[in-house]
Protein backbone atom coordinates (compact mmCIF):
# COMPACT_ATOMS: atom_id res chain seq x y z
CA UNK A 1 0.00 0.00 0.00
CA UNK A 2 1.16 3.48 -0.34
CA UNK A 3 2.71 5.23 1.88
CA UNK A 4 1.26 8.35 1.55
CA UNK A 5 -0.94 8.87 4.55
CA UNK A 6 -3.99 10.86 5.57
CA UNK A 7 -3.18 13.76 7.67
CA UNK A 8 -6.69 14.16 9.86
CA UNK A 9 -5.35 16.12 12.06
CA UNK A 10 -3.79 19.09 9.82
CA UNK A 11 -7.17 18.62 7.74
CA UNK A 12 -8.92 19.86 11.22
CA UNK A 13 -6.75 22.53 11.49
CA UNK A 14 -7.34 23.79 7.91
CA UNK A 15 -11.22 23.20 7.70
CA UNK A 16 -11.55 25.23 11.34
CA UNK A 17 -9.40 27.52 11.30
CA UNK A 18 -8.40 28.47 7.19
CA UNK A 19 -9.12 32.12 8.46
CA UNK A 20 -7.16 31.97 11.63
CA UNK A 21 -3.54 30.76 11.44
CA UNK A 22 -1.86 26.89 10.37
CA UNK A 23 0.09 25.86 12.80
CA UNK A 24 2.06 23.70 10.38
CA UNK A 25 2.84 26.42 7.55
CA UNK A 26 4.43 23.96 5.22
CA UNK A 27 1.18 22.54 4.21
CA UNK A 28 0.25 24.05 1.25
CA UNK A 29 -3.88 23.48 -0.39
CA UNK A 30 -3.58 22.67 -3.87
CA UNK A 31 -6.45 23.52 -6.68
CA UNK A 32 -6.49 22.92 -10.52
CA UNK A 33 -6.36 26.43 -11.91
CA UNK A 34 -6.19 28.03 -15.12
CA UNK A 35 -4.84 24.41 -16.90
CA UNK A 36 -2.36 23.66 -13.83
CA UNK A 37 -2.08 22.86 -10.34
CA UNK A 38 -1.79 25.90 -8.29
CA UNK A 39 -1.21 26.43 -5.02
CA UNK A 40 -3.66 28.71 -3.06
CA UNK A 41 -4.61 30.41 -0.10
CA UNK A 42 -6.36 27.83 2.43
CA UNK A 43 -9.79 27.56 1.78
CA UNK A 44 -12.58 26.09 4.33
CA UNK A 45 -12.46 22.60 3.03
CA UNK A 46 -12.98 18.66 4.75
CA UNK A 47 -11.60 15.58 3.80
CA UNK A 48 -13.37 13.28 1.42
CA UNK A 49 -13.23 9.74 0.80
CA UNK A 50 -14.01 7.60 -2.69
CA UNK A 51 -17.48 6.93 -2.92
CA UNK A 52 -18.32 3.40 -2.50
CA UNK A 53 -21.55 2.93 -3.15
CA UNK A 54 -24.21 3.39 -6.42
CA UNK A 55 -26.60 1.70 -8.31
CA UNK A 56 -23.94 0.54 -10.57
CA UNK A 57 -26.69 -1.52 -12.91
CA UNK A 58 -29.85 0.55 -12.64
CA UNK A 59 -32.15 -2.04 -11.00
CA UNK A 60 -32.99 0.44 -8.61
CA UNK A 61 -30.81 -1.29 -5.67
CA UNK A 62 -27.63 0.14 -4.15
CA UNK A 63 -24.38 -2.00 -4.90
CA UNK A 64 -21.54 -1.71 -2.48
CA UNK A 65 -17.47 -1.84 -3.40
CA UNK A 66 -15.99 -3.92 -0.81
CA UNK A 67 -12.05 -4.47 0.08
CA UNK A 68 -10.59 -7.90 1.13
CA UNK A 69 -7.37 -7.50 1.68
CA UNK A 70 -5.96 -6.48 -1.75
CA UNK A 71 -8.95 -7.46 -3.76
CA UNK A 72 -12.48 -5.64 -4.58
CA UNK A 73 -15.66 -7.20 -5.03
CA UNK A 74 -19.08 -5.47 -5.75
CA UNK A 75 -21.89 -7.18 -3.67
CA UNK A 76 -25.60 -6.64 -4.08
CA UNK A 77 -27.59 -7.49 -1.03
CA UNK A 78 -25.57 -10.42 0.57
CA UNK A 79 -25.02 -11.05 -3.38
CA UNK A 80 -21.07 -11.17 -4.91
CA UNK A 81 -21.81 -9.95 -8.26
CA UNK A 82 -18.07 -9.26 -9.54
CA UNK A 83 -15.07 -9.87 -7.54
CA UNK A 84 -11.40 -8.72 -8.94
CA UNK A 85 -9.27 -11.34 -10.40
CA UNK A 86 -6.97 -13.36 -7.99
CA UNK A 87 -3.75 -11.99 -9.46
CA UNK A 88 -4.58 -7.81 -9.41
CA UNK A 89 -3.67 -6.35 -6.50
CA UNK A 90 -6.42 -3.18 -5.75
CA UNK A 91 -4.59 0.10 -4.50
CA UNK A 92 -7.41 2.16 -4.85
CA UNK A 93 -11.38 1.80 -5.65
CA UNK A 94 -13.85 5.20 -6.38
CA UNK A 95 -17.23 4.74 -8.16
CA UNK A 96 -17.06 7.68 -10.94
CA UNK A 97 -18.59 8.72 -14.16
CA UNK A 98 -15.09 9.31 -15.61
CA UNK A 99 -16.16 8.35 -19.08
CA UNK A 100 -19.43 10.61 -18.83
CA UNK A 101 -21.91 8.75 -20.67
CA UNK A 102 -24.30 9.45 -16.99
CA UNK A 103 -23.35 6.06 -15.53
CA UNK A 104 -21.74 5.26 -12.59
CA UNK A 105 -18.75 3.13 -13.18
CA UNK A 106 -16.23 1.05 -10.82
CA UNK A 107 -12.47 2.85 -11.49
CA UNK A 108 -9.72 0.86 -9.88
CA UNK A 109 -5.90 1.12 -9.13
CA UNK A 110 -4.44 -1.90 -10.24
CA UNK A 111 -1.16 -3.80 -9.97
CA UNK A 112 -0.88 -6.89 -11.62
CA UNK A 113 1.70 -9.29 -13.43
CA UNK A 114 3.49 -7.68 -16.71
CA UNK A 115 1.28 -9.25 -19.85
CA UNK A 116 3.64 -8.21 -22.44
CA UNK A 117 2.88 -8.20 -25.94
CA UNK A 118 3.95 -11.43 -27.63
CA UNK A 119 6.16 -9.58 -30.37
CA UNK A 120 8.33 -7.98 -27.05
CA UNK A 121 9.82 -11.47 -26.98
CA UNK A 122 11.06 -10.44 -30.62
CA UNK A 123 12.20 -6.56 -29.62
CA UNK A 124 15.94 -6.28 -28.23
CA UNK A 125 15.51 -5.11 -24.25
CA UNK A 126 12.05 -6.36 -23.25
CA UNK A 127 10.15 -4.26 -26.16
CA UNK A 128 7.68 -1.66 -25.50
CA UNK A 129 6.57 -2.04 -22.17
CA UNK A 130 10.24 -2.99 -20.78
CA UNK A 131 10.83 -0.54 -17.54
CA UNK A 132 7.22 -0.32 -17.16
CA UNK A 133 6.93 -2.51 -14.02
CA UNK A 134 8.76 -2.64 -10.59
CA UNK A 135 11.27 -5.51 -9.86
CA UNK A 136 8.89 -8.23 -9.21
CA UNK A 137 7.97 -7.52 -12.79
CA UNK A 138 4.32 -6.28 -11.51
CA UNK A 139 2.88 -3.24 -13.51
CA UNK A 140 0.43 -0.41 -12.40
CA UNK A 141 -2.49 0.15 -14.69
CA UNK A 142 -6.05 2.30 -14.23
CA UNK A 143 -9.13 0.14 -15.35
CA UNK A 144 -12.81 1.02 -15.89
CA UNK A 145 -15.21 -1.95 -14.50
CA UNK A 146 -18.77 -1.27 -15.57
CA UNK A 147 -22.66 -3.07 -15.70
CA UNK A 148 -22.95 -4.34 -19.32
CA UNK A 149 -25.98 -6.13 -20.25
CA UNK A 150 -26.23 -9.07 -17.42
CA UNK A 151 -23.02 -8.42 -15.88
CA UNK A 152 -20.15 -6.56 -14.87
CA UNK A 153 -17.22 -6.15 -17.17
CA UNK A 154 -13.98 -4.05 -18.02
CA UNK A 155 -15.03 -1.71 -19.88
CA UNK A 156 -11.43 0.14 -20.12
CA UNK A 157 -8.41 -1.29 -19.16
CA UNK A 158 -5.31 1.21 -19.64
CA UNK A 159 -1.77 -0.42 -20.94
CA UNK A 160 1.26 -0.61 -17.96
CA UNK A 161 1.22 2.98 -16.86
CA UNK A 162 4.81 4.70 -17.50
CA UNK A 163 4.32 6.57 -14.17
CA UNK A 164 2.63 4.19 -11.92
CA UNK A 165 0.30 5.86 -9.37
CA UNK A 166 0.17 5.79 -5.20
CA UNK A 167 -3.58 7.13 -5.65
CA UNK A 168 -6.26 8.72 -7.72
CA UNK A 169 -9.54 10.60 -7.07
CA UNK A 170 -12.34 11.02 -9.94
CA UNK A 171 -14.23 14.81 -9.26
CA UNK A 172 -15.04 17.55 -11.63
CA UNK A 173 -11.50 19.05 -10.91
CA UNK A 174 -11.93 21.85 -13.54
CA UNK A 175 -15.41 22.70 -13.44
CA UNK A 176 -17.03 22.07 -16.30
CA UNK A 177 -19.16 19.42 -15.24
CA UNK A 178 -17.36 16.60 -15.99
CA UNK A 179 -15.08 14.19 -13.82
CA UNK A 180 -11.36 13.84 -14.83
CA UNK A 181 -8.75 11.80 -13.38
CA UNK A 182 -6.53 13.32 -10.92
CA UNK A 183 -3.49 10.77 -10.07
CA UNK A 184 -0.80 10.50 -7.44
CA UNK A 185 2.11 9.67 -9.81
CA UNK A 186 5.42 7.67 -8.00
CA UNK A 187 8.13 5.84 -10.32
CA UNK A 188 8.83 2.35 -10.54
CA UNK A 189 12.13 2.42 -9.09
CA UNK A 190 11.20 3.98 -5.40
CA UNK A 191 6.84 2.93 -5.36
CA UNK A 192 6.58 4.52 -1.95
CA UNK A 193 7.99 8.48 -3.15
CA UNK A 194 5.38 10.32 -4.73
CA UNK A 195 6.59 12.88 -7.33
CA UNK A 196 4.03 14.44 -9.41
CA UNK A 197 0.29 15.40 -9.65
CA UNK A 198 -1.14 14.78 -13.02
CA UNK A 199 -5.16 15.10 -14.21
CA UNK A 200 -6.31 13.16 -17.42
CA UNK A 201 -9.34 13.43 -19.14
CA UNK A 202 -11.80 11.12 -21.18
CA UNK A 203 -11.18 11.11 -24.73
CA UNK A 204 -13.76 8.46 -26.08
CA UNK A 205 -11.13 5.82 -26.14
CA UNK A 206 -8.46 6.32 -23.23
CA UNK A 207 -7.52 9.22 -20.96
CA UNK A 208 -5.62 11.61 -22.26
CA UNK A 209 -2.93 14.41 -20.29
CA UNK A 210 -4.10 17.75 -19.31
CA UNK A 211 -1.29 18.51 -17.02
CA UNK A 212 1.28 17.90 -14.98
CA UNK A 213 3.08 19.26 -11.95
CA UNK A 214 6.07 17.98 -10.60
CA UNK A 215 6.19 18.51 -6.84
CA UNK A 216 8.01 17.07 -3.49
CA UNK A 217 5.28 14.73 -1.33
CA UNK A 218 5.25 13.57 1.55
CA UNK A 219 1.11 13.19 2.63
CA UNK A 220 -1.48 13.95 1.07
CA UNK A 221 -5.07 14.53 1.81
CA UNK A 222 -7.84 15.12 -0.80
CA UNK A 223 -10.37 17.79 0.25
CA UNK A 224 -13.77 19.17 -0.75
CA UNK A 225 -15.02 22.59 0.44
CA UNK A 226 -19.01 23.67 0.44
CA UNK A 227 -19.40 23.53 -3.26
CA UNK A 228 -18.20 20.26 -3.49
CA UNK A 229 -15.08 21.97 -5.22
CA UNK A 230 -12.01 19.16 -5.00
CA UNK A 231 -8.32 20.03 -3.80
CA UNK A 232 -5.27 18.40 -2.58
CA UNK A 233 -3.50 19.14 0.96
CA UNK A 234 0.17 18.08 0.96
CA UNK A 235 2.37 18.69 3.16
CA UNK A 236 6.00 18.23 0.93
CA UNK A 237 8.99 15.58 2.37
CA UNK A 238 10.66 16.81 4.53
CA1 LIG B 1 -28.24 -1.77 -8.40
CA1 LIG C 1 -19.85 6.35 -16.76
CA1 LIG D 1 -14.39 18.68 -15.26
Amino acid sequence: MPTVIPMRTAVFFLAVCSSITIFRTHLTQWEWLDGDFTAVAPQPSVPVLPLREADLNSDGKIERIVFIGDSVSIQGGLETLWSSPSDWKIEQAQISDLDHDGDPELTLLVWRPVAPWPIDAFLPHGGRIAGFHDAQNQSCHIILIRWVQTSFRELWAGSALAEPLLDFYAADWNGDGRQELMAVETSYNQPSMAGALSLWEWNGFGFSLMGRRRTRIGKIEILTDREGDPSILIDPVE
